[in-house]
C-alpha cells in the first residue's frame, strides 16, 4: 500500500477503498479557524453534545484580528468561551495562523485531521492525512462522527535530483500546479515520495502539502520519516513521532515527476495559481509591493531566508514590504537569534502573526502596482484592490524582488544557496494556547450582537422553479461568490448581513435581482467554487433562495457545501451550460421524486421550452441530506 491507503485503511469507517467510492473515514482532531468556527461551533452546539468525542481538537484565532469594530472581538470571546465549555483548545490571536501553529504544536504521523479551510492539507506534511473541509462537516467530527468523502485516486509525485541555488520548496509546487493545473487535483490525493525527500524539511514539506489545495486536491501527503522525526524532535515532541512509508511494492493511480535538478525560480502570475511563468520571463517588472507570510511560507526557516537575503540591504524606496510572521514560535525565534534586527534594518513593515494581506485584511496594494507575495492563492480582487496584479513566488525570489524594486530571479542575485537547517530546538512555549476548562458547567458562552443563528432550510420541494439570477465562466472562486476582505469577513456569524455581499465583487445588483425574484439559480462554468472552503458561499445563497446551481463541473469542497446547505449541484454538458441565459425561468417539474428514485434530474427551461435531462450522481446519502434540505436537518431526523 501507499501511504494514502495506509492511512484510510486505518481509519475506514464504512465503505469499500475503491477509487470513485463513497467511504467514510474517523476523525483523531479537528481545526477550525475564526472566519469559519463561529458557524462551527454554532451548529456543534446545536448537536446537543456535551463535549467533543475527538483526540483533539483546536480553535485558532488568526483571519479577522483588525478589529475595527466590535465585531471581531465578540467573536473572539464567543469562540474562547465556547471552546473552554466544549473540550476545545483556543489558540489566542496572536499566537499564529492555523496550519503553522498546528504543524508545530498539534500534528501526528499517522493521524487524521478535518479542518475548516482548505489549506488544512499543510498537515500532510507529518504523515496525517488532513483534510479541508465546510465547517458543518467539521462540527459533525467534533460529534464524533465519521467524514464521508469519494475514495480519491492516489498520484505519485515523485521528485528527483537536489534543489539548486535560488530554487525552494515552493518552486516545486509550483511546477506541481504548472503541471496539473488549478482542477487536475479534483477527487485525488497526492502523495509525495522519491530521492529527493531525504533532502527536504518538514517547513519545507509543508509548504508543498499546503498548496496541493490549489490543485483542488483532497489532500496531499508525504511519508514520516527521519526527516520528520527530527522536526518532531525540535519541537520537543519526540514521543510523538512514528515511521510511515509506503510499501516497496505500492501502486498509483496516477505518477508525475518534478526534477529539482532542472528547477528554476517560478512565479504565478496574475490572477490564478497556475498560471505559471519562470521568474526569467516576468523579470524586471516594477514591483510595488512585495508580502511575506501567510500560511505557506511563513515558518522560521522562511523568515531565516529573508532575513538572511535582507541583511545589510535596504528594501527599494518604491517597495512596500511587509512581513507576517507563521506563528509565535516563529516570531520568538527570529527575535531572539536578531534575525527579525535585520529585517526591521532592511525597512520591513513587520505584521502580525495572522493571514492579514492574504485574505485582504489590510495592506491592499495600489492602484494598478504589481504586488509580490509569497502566497498560495492570487484571485482576482483578493488583494482588497480590484483589477490587482498579484504574483506568487518563494520567499528568495520575494526578498531579492523587494531590494530592486523589480521583480528578480534570486538564482541570479546570489553567490551561494541560502541554506536554513532545521533548528536542534525550537522555542517551545505554548502560554497562548488555551486548555478546556475542567468545569465546563461553569462556563458561560459569551455572545455578542454580531452573532445571529444561522437559518434552517425546508425540506426539498416536490417541484421548483426558479429564475436563473447569474451566468458566470470558469474557475469562479468562493472569493467571487462570497468575497472577504477587511469589511466584509467581520459578518462571518451574521448570515442576513454578510448576505448582502453575494457575488458584489462580479455584480453587485446579484443580492437585490435574487431577493426581486424570491430566489433563484446560479449558472457556473468549470471547477465551480474553487479555493476557500468557506461554507458561507452555499449557506448565503441558500438565505437568498439559491435552490440550484448548474455547472460544467464543482470543486469538491464546494460542492459538499452546497449539499449541506440542501442547494442542488447539479453538473451539465457544455452545450446545455451553453443554451442556459440569465433571466430565463426553469422548472425541476419532479425534483423531489427524481433525487429520492432516480438517477438524473429533468429540467425544462420555460423560455425556449426545451427539457434537459442530467445525471445527477448523488450517492444515497447526498440524496437524503438534499431531501431534508441541508445536513443538519438529515443529523436531526436521524437521532
Ligand atoms: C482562504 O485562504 O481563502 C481562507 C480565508 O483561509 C479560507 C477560509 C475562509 O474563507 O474562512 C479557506 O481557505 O478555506
Ligand atoms: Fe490564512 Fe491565507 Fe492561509 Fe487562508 S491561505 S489560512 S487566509 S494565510
Amino acid at each position: 500500500m501507499n501511504v494514502v491507503q495506509k492511512l484510510i485503511a486505518s481509519h475506514l469507517a464504512e465503505g469499500e477503498m475503491k477509487a470513485g467510492n463513497e467511504i467514510a473515514i474517523s476523525i483523531d482532531q479537528t481545526l477550525t479557524q475564526d472566519a469559519t468556527g463561529t458557524m462551527a461551533y454554532l451548529e456543534f452546539e446545536a448537536m446537543g453534545i456535551p463535549k467533543v468525542r475527538t483526540r483533539v481538537s483546536v480553535s485558532y484565532v488568526d483571519h479577522n484580528t483588525l478589529q475595527s469594530g466590535f465585531e471581531n472581538a465578540d467573536d473572539h470571546r464567543f469562540l474562547q468561551t465556547i471552546a473552554s465549555k466544549y473540550g476545545v483548545y483556543f489558540s489566542r490571536p496572536g499566537n499564529g495562523i492555523c496550519h503553522q501553529v498546528h504543524l508545530e504544536r498539534f500534528t501526528k504521523p499517522g493521524q487524521t485531521l478535518l479542518g475548516s479551510d482548505s489549506h488544512t492539507p499543510n498537515a500532510g506534511a507529518v504523515g496525517m492525512l488532513a483534510i479541508g473541509a465546510g465547517g458543518l462537516n467539521v462540527a459533525l467530527a467534533m460529534a464524533g462522527e465519521p467524514f464521508w468523502l469519494v475514495m480519491p485516486k492516489v498520484v505519485k509525485v515523485n521528485l528527483k535530483g537536489s534543489l539548486n541555488k535560488g530554487v525552494s520548496a515552493k518552486d516545486i509546487i509550483l511546477d506541481v500546479l504548472r503541471q496539473l493545473t488549478v482542477k487536475g487535483g479534483v477527487g485525488k490525493i497526492i502523495e509525495y515520495t522519491g530521492e529527493a525527500l531525504k533532502d527536504l524539511t518538514v517547513p519545507e514539506r509543508a509548504t508543498i502539502t499546503n498548496m496541493g489545495a490549489e490543485l483542488g486536491a483532497t489532500s496531499s501527503v508525504f511519508p514520516s520519516d527521519d526527516q520528520t522525526r527530527a522536526f518532531f524532535t525540535a519541537q520537543g515532541r519526540a514521543e510523538d513521532w512514528t515511521g510511515l512509508i509506503p510499501d516497496i511494492d505500492a501502486v498509483y493511480d496516477e505518477e508525475i515527476e518534478v526534477n529539482l535538478d532542472s528547477l528554476v525560480p517560478l512565479t504565478a502570475a496574475p490572477s490564478s495559481p497556475d498560471n505559471i511563468k519562470t521568474v526569467k520571463e516576468v523579470q524586471g517588472i516594477p514591483v510595488k509591493q512585495v508580502c511575506i507570510g501567510s500560511c505557506v511560507n511563513s515558518s522560521y526557516s522562511d523568515l531565516m531566508v529573508a532575513a538572511r537575503m535582507l541583511k545589510g540591504k535596504k528594501v527599494h524606496p518604491d517597495v512596500s514590504l511587509t512581513i507576517s510572521p507563521g506563528s509565535r514560535q516563529t516570531l520568538q525565534m527570529v527575535s531572539e537569534n536578531g534575525a527579525l534586527a535585520d529585517i526591521v534594518s532592511a525597512g520591513a513593515r513587520i505584521l502580525e502573526s495572522t493571514c492579514g494581506p492574504c485574505i485582504g485584511m489590510g495592506q491592499s496594494p495600489p492602484t494598478g502596482a504589481v504586488t509580490l507575495r509569497t502566497f498560495n492563492r492570487n484571485f482576482p480582487g483578493r488583494s482588497g484592490t480590484p483589477n490587482d496584479q498579484s504574483y506568487l513566488c518563494s520567499p528568495m525570489t520575494a526578498a531579492a524582488s523587494a531590494i530592486k524594486g523589480a521583480i528578480t530571479d534570486p538564482a541570479e542575485e546570489l553567490s551561494a544557496p541560502v541554506v536554513i537547517p532545521l533548528p536542534d530546538r525550537y522555542i517551545i512555549d505554548d502560554a497562548m494556547i488555551v486548555a478546556p476548562s475542567t468545569e465546563p458547567d461553569k462556563v458561560v458562552v459569551e455572545r455578542g450582537p454580531n452573532i445571529k443563528p444561522f437559518p434552517v432550510k425546508k425540506p426539498l420541494e416536490a417541484s421548483l422553479t426558479a429564475r436563473i439570477i447569474i451566468k458566470v465562466g470558469d474557475n469562479v472562486t468562493t472569493d467571487d461568490i462570497m468575497p472577504a476582505g477587511a469589511k466584509i469577513l467581520p459578518l462571518r456569524s451574521n448570515i442576513p448581513a454578510i448576505s448582502e455581499y453575494v457575488f458584489s465583487k462580479i455584480d453587485n445588483e446579484f443580492t437585490s435581482r435574487a431577493k426581486a425574484s424570491e430566489g433563484g439559480i446560479v449558472v457556473g462554468g468549470n471547477n465551480y467554487g474553487q479555493g476557500s472552503s468557506r461554507e458561507h458561499a452555499a449557506l448565503a445563497p441558500m438565505y437568498l433562495g439559491i435552490k440550484v446551481v448548474f455547472a460544467k463541473s464543482f470543486a469538491r469542497i464546494h460542492k459538499d457545501n452546497l449539499i449541506n446547505f440542501g442547494i442542488l449541484p447539479l453538473t451539465v454538458e457544455p452545450e446545455i451550460y451553453d443554451s442556459l441565459e440569465e433571466g430565463s425561468e426553469i422548472e425541476l417539474p419532479d425534483a423531489a421524486k427524481e433525487v429520492r428514485e432516480s438517477d438524473s434530474i429533468t429540467f425544462v427551461d420555460k423560455k425556449s421550452a426545451k427539457s434537459y435531462s442530467t445525471g445527477h450522481g448523488f450517492t444515497q446519502r447526498q440524496r437524503k441530506i438534499i431531501l431534508a434540505g441541508g445536513l443538519l436537518n438529515y443529523v436531526k431526523n436521524k437521532s
